[in-house]
């Protein structure tokens, strides 16, 4: 299309997509995010801005609308770049200030020359959208939006089945087929080579209920089962035919309240998970005899999937690294248990998937993954043409044809462009199964440190910046000692503070050896935020 063309063709559908005055939207950590009233313009825009980085990459641009975790009346967006990944950062700075344009043709113009973007170049834009009400409507201004000649719209999909369909595009099929049949396919199959593995597996071990958080994980997890040929049974609740998305269910409110979904009972010893509102997210979960709820968050699922790999790797006789890429959140006993118990590098990044999935790929093998349950594995290219080459080679022993092959189908049961709660799952069901793991053995592997988050409510946020992987804070002045001092009271102590990216608040972090002391610690580190960093409402209260 032409910029005049362009212009025109703007300017007819933006009369259609106001942009309501006074509201200022920001492309942040996870893309667009508010309440579904308020979005009708920014979705018409967005579509707009992936088609220009349709053109700009020359390759497919995908638009996901979904608001992930948050309750069902928001609403929100993510746009996923040619290899299945987040948007580069420079994009969402656009993002948000087409969001927010008065004079939308003008920000666009700019758009087009300061990336000197081919305006002739044909476009392709895949969207999809997760179950809530708003989202048809929504999908659609995004569809508006895509002027483009070859924009596929997937309608109900998850999160990360959009990322991959992106990437399977782009390279032209290489990473699998870009439809939905093709996904269930290419992560069964494998699935069910890696079960073969498995010797005297028993159908009670089969068994695994899956809480779909009411949305579109649930609906797709229904549409998987046939391909999965009875090799894992899934008894899904929460499926979204009654409850509400979100709400009392689902892997952050299992994660945040460290208690069962409602919507089911749960028997001892059995293996339960949970995902997301948009399924890029899993924990899981069990009750013991005595009926004490655990959980074993993103930071258990990294030690298990890190320890098999490390496993094969060196069964297979293949020299290459594997390590572990965590955030500030991950439980201190995970990171010991990794560094000095499996010794594998452990790299620590900012929160927010993007800094996970960046710092991973300086790796041969790196599994990464947000204590929250938002986490995958990625290998590199060199990487995964060793272990095809060693998967075909004739001369090896049974041994390192075993470890080879299952590798292989390890590549692909994993979606390597984002964290998928169904490939998750899959890789997951798969270990226990090969290992004759049961969830409690798998919990056993070491004792989470106690720990408790806070939240402080300050004038601004951007009073505390950090460094260090958020791990320091480097302002207010005298913030950082104080937390240090504070840390030195109390044994196997750890804390830090950081401004939250998603909410107005400051957001603080303590474990201790008790209970009592990471309450306590959690309690002291918010009130030094609160003095130092300008607090705002009643000073933060002892939880005790
Ligand atoms: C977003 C991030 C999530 C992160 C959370 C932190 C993505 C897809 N999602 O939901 O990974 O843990 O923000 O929120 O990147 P916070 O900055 O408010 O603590
Ligand atoms: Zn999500």
């Amino acid at each position: 299309m032409l910029y005049g063309d362009m212009v025109g063709e703007v300017e007819k559908q933006s009369i259609m997509h106001p942009k309501p005055p006074g509201l200022t939207l920001h492309y942040g950590t996870a893309g667009l995010r508010t309440n579904a009233k308020h979005l009708d313009h920014a979705m018409f825009r967005m579509g707009l801005l992936a088609t220009l980085r349709s053109k700009n990459t020359k390759a497919t641009i995908g638009v996901m609308v979904t608001a992930s975790h948050n309750p069902e009346e928001d609403n929100g967006l993510k746009l996923i770049d040619p290899m299945g990944e987040m948007m580069a950062p420079a994009w969402e700075h656009y993002a948000t200030q087409l969001a927010n344009a008065d004079d939308l043709l003008t920000v666009l113009k700019d758009i087009i020359e300061k990336e000197a973007i081919n305006m002739s170049q044909e476009a392709n834009v895949f969207v999809g959208k997760d179950t809530r009400s708003s989202s048809a409507r929504l999908s659609q201004a995004v569809l508006d939006g895509v002027s483009a000649l070859d924009g596929h719209n997937y309608g109900l999909v998850t999160t990360p089945q959009l990322h991959y369909m992106v990437r399977c595009q782009n390279t032209k099929g290489k990473y699998g087929e870009a439809t939905l049949d093709g996904y269930y396919s290419k992560l069964c199959q494998a699935f069910i080579q890696l079960t073969k593995n498995a010797s005297n597996r028993t159908d009670d071990q089969k068994l695994l209920s899956v809480d779909g958080a009411n949305g579109i994980g649930a609906l797709k997890v229904r549409e998987m089962e046939s391909h999965l040929k009875k090799e894992l049974q899934i008894s899904l609740f929460n499926d979204g035919s009654q409850g509400k998305l979100n709400y009392q269910c689902g892997a952050d409110f299992v994660k945040v309240q460290q208690k069962p979904p409602t919507g089911f009972k749960m028997n001892p010893g059995e293996r339960y998970c949970s995902f997301d509102g948009d399924a890029d997210r899993i924990v899981y979960y069990y009750t013991d005899s005595e009926g004490q709820f655990h959980l074993l968050d993103g930071d258990k699922i990294a030690t298990l999937m890190s320890t098999f790999l490390k496993e094969l790797l060196e069964q297979a006789g293949l020299n290459l690294k594997v390590a572990v890429v965590q955030t500030a959140y991950a439980n201190g006993s995970s990171t010991h248990y990794l560094e000095n118990t499996m010794k594998v590098i452990v790299r620590c990044a900012k929160t927010g998937v993007k800094h996970l999935h960046h710092a991973a790929q300086e790796f041969d093998v790196a599994v990464y993954f947000e204590s929250n349950g938002h986490g995958t594995v990625l290998f590199s290219e060199a990487a995964e043409e060793k272990i095809c080459q060693l998967a075909e080679d004739p001369n090896i022993n049974d041994e390192k044809k075993r470890a080879a092959l299952l590798l292989q189908n390890t590549i692909n049961v994993i979606n390597q462009t984002v964290g998928d709660a169904i490939s998750d799952m899959l890789f997951i069901e798969a270990i226990l199964a090969i290992k004759g793991m049961s969830v409690q053995q798998w919990d056993a592997v070491y004792a989470d440190l106690p720990n408790r988050q806070l939240k402080v409510k300050v004038a601004d946020r951007r009073a505390i910046d950090t460094t260090d992987a958020e791990r320091r804070a480097v302002s207010p002045p005298g913030m950082q000692d104080t937390v240090d001092s504070l840390v030195n009271k109390y044994k196997q102590a750890r804390s830090f503070v950081r401004p939250s990216g998603t909410e107005d608040i400051v957001r603080v972090y303590a474990e201790a050896d008790t209970q009592e002391s990471a309450d306590a610690l959690a309690h002291e580190v918010s009130l030094a935020v609160y003095r130092l960093a300008g607090g705002v409402g009643e000073e933060p209260k002892p939880l005790h």
